[in-house]
């Protein structure tokens, strides 16, 4: 008796747990009042799950789901219409139908008078709508701040865990259509037999969500897997074993997307290391993929430690081979011209290449924006990109997950909102950052207003705080060797790979601060439309966001405001701060209108963001005084650190007198 009676009460306790809010329901919480009926005209998998979508979460008029032929409707698109007092989503497949489910559901949460605006009709502006995870099969992630993988290798292929099925969910909610389950960093193991049975049975789940798989290949499989002694593209071998590895996958997976490939970059193999080009290497796969419709999506990510200004090294390599690729290659390219920093102008390659097809990489887990710790809402950065290239340049998009096995998915709660910016940016570009954040907000925390107001404002102001508090007016680089997280504009490792330190992109001295890419230095200006160029080029017409990226400016150089660049520099600094202290108020706002668990979690989060905000203006400020030899402005928050002090901070890796160059490499 008495020990049923603690099984009782454990379990209560456990119920109790499991409905704590923990943010593992993502923006997926609605739930429906009555039993309203709901139909569809054709009853797939697909039609299944969105019929149950609406019947757990549905509160409104009876609707019918009805797949049709619409001229205006493209394959995954759907409309959303009020007839007879019921509502009609239709669409000319049940994927479209599935994302019409989703959006109604949206609506529902997030705009009360939505009745008023049907007719609806949706249509996405790129076909490929892409996750990219960057997991190892050793459960690890490269840049991952959310826990372990997803994928639970060694289980699969038998045991599949519950969240794959809510991941799929979350995905197709926002009109996700893609996912590359491995590294870029490929381990040629991915392809084996007994992996890609693994592969197949999440490709199986995943299929009515309308989701297909992708895989990262090594290029150097043939020779790891096929024990061949190459892996020249140009080899009747090497293309015969590829072959029959893509016929082998297309028998497990019918609808299997095709590769995404690094290739030469950062010591991943390629096919220079044959003497071959990129275009070869990528036409060989997409050669045997093409039977099947598979593409290849080959990355431009490539730098070497040469001469050349590292911003211009992927254009100088791809404009070349423009028009060479395939009709089923797609050239994958980041946002900006070097990695991912807080904030970089677009990557030239974009209006360049004009005769291949083209996807933008954005990276949506937090490697240069305070990881899974600091709220950085993204959307605004990937706007600015968008007003630079515009939709009709690319085919595709890709987002770099930021998903792990932490119970809240991303780390943050509030890094939620990047997954789901992603993919309703990855469907219409043109929804402005504070739609989406809109939408997220009321969907994962509340709709009241008293609550959106202060959350929004954090959101919207977050990623320019986070610019300003790190690398402001164009400055790029300055982390710490190893992790990317904190400061360290001083490292200077013997021995390392100059471009991997950080005074090759500040280049502070006694005259002044930034790289200059202008006509006079390394001439990155002129890889852009001559208009841009122009602008880019002079001084006084560079848009001062990206100052730092193109000019080495003086310290005392009169910037528009009257002040010195010292002046500026230090105030953006400055601001960066106090917008988060603002944050903090912001966010104690919201306590009556939010669950007591992440309210706590996030106003801890953001005393961490605090800190490390002081720490990043400290660091610097004070070490680009060393050689402006400038008093900071009086009216500016005073150090609260010694620049000796945090020079001791060792946040990278422990043999910092004596690195080899293989565990430099490794270890960065
Ligand atoms: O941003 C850099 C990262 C590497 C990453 C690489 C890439 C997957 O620091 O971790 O490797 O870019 O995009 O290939």
């Amino acid at each position: 008796m008495k020990r049923h009676l603690t099984l009782l009460i454990c379990m209560m306790f456990l119920c109790q747990w499991m409905h704590a809010e923990d943010g593992s329901l993502l923006w997926l919480r609605q739930k429906g009042t009555a039993a309203t009926s709901i139909t569809s005209n054709k009853t797939t998998q697909t039609t299944s799950i969105a019929v149950n979508e609406l019947k757990n979460a549905w509160k409104g008029l009876p609707v019918s789901l009805i797949i049709k032929k619409n001229k205006s409707l493209c394959k995954e698109g759907f409309m959303i219409e009020k007839k007879d007092g019921n509502i009609i989503v239709s669409s000319p497949t049940d994927k479209g139908i599935l994302y019409g489910a989703y959006h109604l559901l949206r609506l529902q949460a997030s705009n009360p008078d939505f009745k008023t605006t049907l007719p609806i009709i949706e249509n996405p502006t790129y076909s490929l709508r892409l996750l990219n995870h960057w997991d190892n099969l050793d459960g690890t992630i490269e840049r991952g701040y959310a826990g372990q993988s997803l994928w639970q290798w060694d289980e699969l292929p038998e045991t599949l865990s519950p969240r794959y099925e809510t991941y799929a969910r979350a995905n197709a909610s926002i009109g996700i259509n893609g996912t590359v389950l491995n590294n870029v960093n490929a381990s040629p193991q991915i392809l084996s037999g007994p992996y890609l049975q693994k592969v197949k049975a999440l490709a199986d789940l995943f299929r009515p969500y309308g989701i297909r798989v992708y895989l990262s290949a090594n290029f150097a499989s043939p020779m790891v897997l096929g024990q061949l002694d190459t892996a020249d593209p140009l080899n009747k071998q090497v293309i015969r074993w590829w072959k029959n590895k893509v016929k082998e996958i297309y028998q497990l997976i019918p609808d299997f997307g095709g590769f995404l490939v690094k290739a030469n970059s950062e010591g991943q193999p390629g096919p220079c290391d044959f003497g071959r080009t990129h275009a070869e290497g990528a036409n060989m796969l997409a050669d045997a993929l093409k039977p099947y419709k598979g593409i290849v999506m080959w990355r431009a990510f490539v730098y070497s430690p040469n001469d050349a200004d590292r911003a211009k090294q992927a254009y100088q390599e791809f404009k070349p081979l423009d028009g060479m690729f395939r009709d089923n290659v797609i050239i994958q390219t980041k946002n900006g011209p070097v990695d991912f920093q807080p904030r970089e102008p677009y990557s030239p390659l974009f209006t360049a290449i004009e005769h291949t097809d083209q996807m933008v990489e954005l990276q949506v887990t937090q490697e240069y924006l305070g990881h899974s710790n600091h709220i950085a809402y993204l959307a605004p950065m990937w706007k600015e990109f968008f007003e630079f290239v515009p939709a009709t340049t690319l085919k595709a998009i890709a987002g770099v997950a930021n998903i792990g096995t932490d119970i809240n998915w991303c780390g943050h709660p509030f890094a939620q909102s990047n997954w789901y910016a992603f993919g309703r940016l990855a469907w219409n570009p043109s929804l402005t950052s504070e739609e989406i954040a809109d939408e997220w907000l009321k969907q994962t925390f509340s709709s009241k207003e008293e609550f959106l107001s202060p959350a929004k404002q954090i959101m919207l102001q977050s990623h320019e705080a986070v610019v300003d508090y790190m690398m402001p007016m164009g400055l790029h680089h300055l982390f710490a060797w190893g992790h990317h997280y904190g400061p360290e504009p001083w490292c200077a490792i013997p021995g390392a790979r100059p471009d991997w330190m950080p005074s090759y992109y500040h280049k502070a001295d006694a005259q002044g601060i930034g790289f200059d890419r202008s006509s006079k230095g390394s001439n990155a200006v002129a890889q852009y439309p001559t208009a841009l160029a122009e602008k880019y080029n002079q001084l006084d017409t560079c848009p001062e966001e990206y100052i730092l990226w193109f000019h080495h400016v003086a310290w005392n150089h009169p910037m528009k405001n009257g002040q010195s660049l010292w002046n500026n520099l230090c105030r953006h600094y400055d601001r960066g701060v106090q917008q988060v202290r603002l944050f903090q108020k912001l966010w104690d706002q919201t306590e009556k209108y939010v669950d007591e668990e992440r309210f706590y979690e996030i106003q801890s989060s953001l005393k961490t963001q605090m800190r490390d905000a002081i720490w990043w203006k400290d660091a610097c400020l004070l070490y680009f005084q060393t050689f402006s030899k400038m008093p900071f402005p009086t009216d500016m928050e005073r150090p609260i650190h010694r620049l000796d002090d945090l020079k001791k901070v060792n946040l990278g890796i422990s043999n910092y007198e004596c690195p080899d160059e293989e565990l430099l490499n490794r270890n960065r």
